[in-house]
C-alpha cells in the first residue's frame, strides 16, 4: 500500500496519468482561493466516477452499520452521521478516488507547494430523518497534529447538494484570522460551543457567511483554517461525501494526539510527515 498509483492498471476507461493536468484551473480561481480560503470547482469529476464511488460507499456503510449498536442505543451523532476515516486503507477500491491525480493536482496548485501529501480521507454520510444534526462551525487545522497552516480539504458530494441536504457554508477570508481552539463537534444543548463568540473585534452577526450548493461532479476546496459548517440533512435521501485532506510536502508533525498519526506510528515530533501512510499524490 502507499506510493503513487499505477494508473495503467485501471485501463483507459478510467483515468490516465494524462488527465492529471487537464483541469483548467485559472489564475482567478487560485486568487479566489487564496483570498477567501475556499473555492468551488465545477465539473471536476464525472457522473460515472461518482456513481461508482456511491456504490462503494453504500457497501462500506452497510458494513459500518452492522458494527454500530442498534439505533435506539446509538448516541445522537451516530444516529445521523456515518464516518469512515482512511477508507483508502480499508478498501483499496477507494484508492483511485483518494489518490485521484486531478483532485490532488488542483490542491497542489491552490496551496502553491511543490508536492502534496495525503493526510487522510474520510467518508461522511449524513442520514435523513428526524434528529438530523448540522456539523457546527469549526476550523479543521486545530484538530490536526501539524505545525504550519496550509493543509486543506476537498469536499466531494456524491449527489447534488444544497441548503436542504447539508451543503457547505464558509466564512470568506476567515483563514487569515486567528487559529482557535477545537470545539466539540458532537456536543448538544448547553455543551454546544460557538466559534463566532471567540472572534476578537467582530460581532458574530456582522460576520459574512456563504453557502455553496453544488451539482454532482462539482466540489469545494477549503483551507484548514477557514470557518465552515454543513447543515442538517433535511431531505429524504442520504447525503454522501468523500473528503480528502492534503498537506504540503514538508509539513511538520507536532506530536499532538490524533487517531491517524497515532496509528501511523514512526513519526518524530518536529520532523516532516513521510512514509506510506502519507503518500505524495501530486
Ligand atoms: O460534511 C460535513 O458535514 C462536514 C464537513 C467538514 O466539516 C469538513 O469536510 O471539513
Amino acid at each position: 500500500m502507499g506510493g503513487i498509483l499505477d494508473w495503467s492498471k485501471y485501463g483507459d476507461t478510467f483515468l490516465t496519468k494524462d488527465r492529471a493536468t487537464m483541469y483548467p484551473l485559472t489564475e482567478q480561481q487560485i486568487k479566489f482561493y487564496r483570498t477567501n480560503g475556499y473555492l468551488q470547482v465545477n465539473d471536476i469529476l464525472t457522473v460515472d466516477e461518482l456513481d461508482e464511488l456511491t456504490k462503494l460507499t453504500d457497501e462500506i456503510n452497510t458494513e459500518i452499520e452492522k458494527q454500530l449498536p442498534p439505533m435506539e442505543e446509538r448516541n445522537a451523532y451516530q444516529k445521523v452521521f456515518l464516518q469512515v476515516v482512511n477508507v483508502w486503507r480499508r478498501d483499496e477500491r477507494f484508492q483511485k478516488f483518494t489518490k485521484h491525480p486531478i483532485l490532488a493536482e488542483v490542491a497542489k496548485r491552490l496551496i502553491g507547494c511543490e508536492k502534496v501529501r495525503l493526510w487522510h480521507d474520510h467518508l461522511m454520510t449524513k442520514l435523513p430523518g428526524p434528529g438530523g444534526k448540522a456539523t457546527d462551525w469549526h476550523q479543521d487545522f486545530p484538530y490536526w497534529p501539524m505545525e504550519e497552516p496550509g493543509p486543506m480539504s476537498i469536499w466531494i458530494p456524491m449527489q447534488d447538494v444544497d441548503w436542504e441536504n447539508g451543503c457547505m457554508h464558509f466564512v470568506p477570508g476567515s483563514h487569515a484570522w486567528d487559529i482557535h481552539e477545537t470545539i466539540l463537534l458532537d456536543a448538544d444543548g448547553d455543551e454546544k460551543q460557538d466559534l463566532f463568540s471567540k472572534v476578537a473585534n467582530k460581532a458574530p452577526e456582522e460576520i459574512q457567511r456563504v453557502y455553496v450548493p453544488l451539482k454532482k461532479g462539482s466540489v469545494t476546496y477549503h483551507n484548514g483554517l477557514t470557518f465552515h459548517f454543513a447543515g442538517k440533512n433535511l431531505s429524504d435521501q442520504p447525503r454522501r461525501v468523500l473528503s480528502i485532506i492534503y498537506m504540503p510536502d514538508g509539513e511538520t508533525y507536532n506530536g499532538n494526539p490524533h487517531g491517524v498519526s497515532d496509528e501511523a506510528g514512526n513519526l518524530k515530533v518536529g520532523e516532516p510527515f513521510s512514509g506510506d501512510f502519507f503518500p505524495i499524490l501530486a
